[in-house]
């Protein structure tokens, strides 16, 4: 099974490295706005794109993943809303288990509908915690999970969770506020998940500011993911690139 991108991850992380993650979502990036976010990509050295949505309306996830495989080598994730979001042109693919809510088929009903499909996709398969934080207003990914998320200002909460996917042999927790989250996940709850855990957090949802990406990373996230934010303002993309590269070395 092919493992480059979660080696990236995981050598990253010893070696203290953090990591930005820009989010496309096919339905909302037409093609000229792929070009201008690959472009300014490669100039800000963005490390992953994460390409899904909660929706995901068009058909267009192939011909956009096409479009920046292209024009670069940045590595394309793919971080589906609903199983139908694979694509064989993408570099790996987040197997996403919802591991805050308490919902059979996001926990494991889908992954065995769509199995064979994932595994015939020959995509490079990471299995992932997914845990949706409340980000103070219902966003698409609380209402589409039908599960309620992990309240924010329980990090002990989050911390076993963390630590259970970690037992389990998830490769990766990914901490997300939603899409637009009125409020990022708190610095507090990212360093008590990243200390109990040696698996390569990823964190995202509200993030706007590259004053909070840093901090993110400080508090021990390694993988910073933004979208919103960048589709208000693509210029952004390098701002928050230099505040999560400047995190190097980092070790709290
Ligand atoms: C959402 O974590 C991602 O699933 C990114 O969130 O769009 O708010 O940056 P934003």
């Amino acid at each position: 099974m092919k493992q480059a991108i979660y080696q990236q991850f995981t050598s990253f992380k010893q070696q203290g490295r953090k990591s930005f993650a820009v989010l496309i979502d096919p339905d909302k990036a037409d093609n000229k706005q792929i070009d201008q976010l690959v472009q300014l990509g490669q100039e800000a050295k963005v490390d992953y794109f994460f390409v899904g949505g909660s929706l995901v309306i068009s058909d267009t996830l192939d011909a956009s993943i096409q479009q920046i495989k292209a024009c670069c080598d940045i590595p394309v994730v793919l971080f589906p809303g609903s199983p139908s979001q694979v694509s064989k042109y993408a570099d790996a693919l987040l197997y996403l288990s919802l591991i805050s809510g308490r919902n059979p088929e996001l926990l494991i009903g889908q992954h065995v509908l769509s199995a064979p499909t994932v595994k015939r996709s020959g995509l490079e398969i990471i299995s992932t915690g997914y845990m949706v934080v409340d980000g103070g207003a219902p966003t698409t990914v609380s209402y589409i999970s039908n599960a309620a998320p992990l309240p924010s200002d329980k990090a002990d909460i989050a911390t076993c969770t963390a630590m259970a996917g970690e037992m389990l042999g998830m490769k990766l927790i990914y901490m997300d506020a939603g899409s637009g989250a009125k409020q990022p996940i708190s610095t507090e709850m990212i360093e008590k998940v990243s200390s109990n855990i040696s698996i390569p957090l990823i964190v995202g949802g509200g993030i706007t500011a590259p004053e909070k990406a840093y901090m993110n990373c400080k508090a021990g996230a390694d993988v910073i993911v933004v979208g919103n934010a960048i589709e208000k303002d693509v210029q952004l993309i390098k701002e928050i690139s230099a505040a999560v590269h400047a995190n190097a070395n980092i070790k709290v």
